[in-house]
């Protein structure tokens, strides 16, 4: 898969299974993380280290292969264009951070992480806060650096996937949908009630979600119709990863999945399963995902996003 600066020149390769485009654009952005995160001696070794045991700690790098997807789809290549590679990884940097403040004894105090004992279990809790918010900085650092080579076009394209990713980010995205998870907690809404989870779904999970296909499609040069086009399909896909999410609290592994399962229910949380039960749950899911076919229909866009939808109803992890 080519990597190049600049605009996307290359054209169409014999197609490669889903497994091996992941496996390719998940190699593509730990090499690029690998990079870009902070050293010694230029910081602390240990906050360096704290950074990478959770970045390295093996996700599944959804949100930045979608940001690359997306982009390819804009560009209509499979180049890895190097903004929207700046931008998954950035994504990626700021998903992070959210896991490990999330896993905190405050949050949800959780010692499993992408099968790894949570940063805070290793380090204590004060250094994976640290840890967290170098990690969010650093995002922002990434996008707003001026870059080799950047013109005035391409700086402003990066402001744009800045300020979209800042806002579903922080208080009215992921860390709105949050607050709403810790205040709902406990206190379950029925299904007359749904909007309340589906507003906080939309913020903690769906927001980031978003943001990492809108910022590929930006980075790639879409137009306004088009980025509106990506943001509707990412909006119902969103959707659709948090039920399954919800789903695969109940059915699935704790080895699997790299991290505790069962806890949402033991934690009186309110997700789709505890309301609609997994069979309605499911058909939600699917339901989403059909919607985010719609929209890639709608706007003529191929590449792999119709692919990921799928594989979203689909993943066991
Ligand atoms: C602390 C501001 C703040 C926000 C936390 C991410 C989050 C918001 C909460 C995590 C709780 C949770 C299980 C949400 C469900 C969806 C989700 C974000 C799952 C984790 O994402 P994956 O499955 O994880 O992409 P990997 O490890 O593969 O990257």
């Amino acid at each position: 898969m080519p990597h190049q600066n600049g605009p996307a020149s290359s054209t169409f390769k014999t197609p490669i299974s889903l497994e091996t485009y992941f496996k390719e654009l998940r190699r593509a952005v730990d090499t690029e993380l690998e990079r870009l995160l902070p050293t010694p001696p230029q910081c602390p070794p240990l906050i360096s280290e704290i950074m990478r045991y959770s970045v390295f700690a093996g996700g599944k790098r959804f949100r930045p292969i979608l940001t690359l997807a997306a982009s390819q789809a804009v560009s209509q290549t499979e180049t890895i264009l190097d903004g929207a590679l700046r931008a998954a990884c950035a994504v990626e940097m700021i998903h992070t951070y959210s896991l490990i403040h999330d896993d905190l004894p405050a949050m949800d105090d959780d010692t499993l992480r992408r099968g790894r004992p949570t940063a805070h279990v290793v380090y204590g809790e004060g250094m994976a806060i640290l840890a967290g918010d170098a990690l969010l900085t650093e995002a922002f650092n990434l996008l707003a650096q001026p870059t080799e080579g950047a013109t005035t076009n391409d700086q402003s394209r990066a402001l744009r996937a800045l300020h979209r990713i800042a806002v579903e980010s922080g208080a009215t995205g992921m860390v709105g949908g949050q607050v709403l998870d810790l205040q709902l907690t406990g206190n379950p809404v029925d299904k007359s009630n749904n909007e309340i989870l589906r507003a906080m779904h939309a913020k903690k999970t769906g927001a980031l979600i978003k943001a990492a296909a809108v910022a590929g499609a930006i980075m790639a040069k879409a137009n306004d119709t088009t980025v509106n086009a990506i943001d509707t399909y990412a909006t119902h896909l969103g959707l659709a990863f948090q039920i399954v999410d919800d789903i695969l609290d109940v059915e699935g592994a704790s080895d699997a999945r790299g991290k505790t399962v069962g806890k949402d229910a033991a934690a009186g949380k309110v997700t789709y399963a505890s309301i609609y039960g997994m069979k309605e749950s499911r058909n939600q899911a699917t339901a989403a995902v059909s919607a985010a076919q719609q929209a890639l229909d709608n706007a003529s866009l191929g590449g792999r996003l119709s692919e990921i939808a799928n594989w979203v109803l689909n993943r066991s992890k």
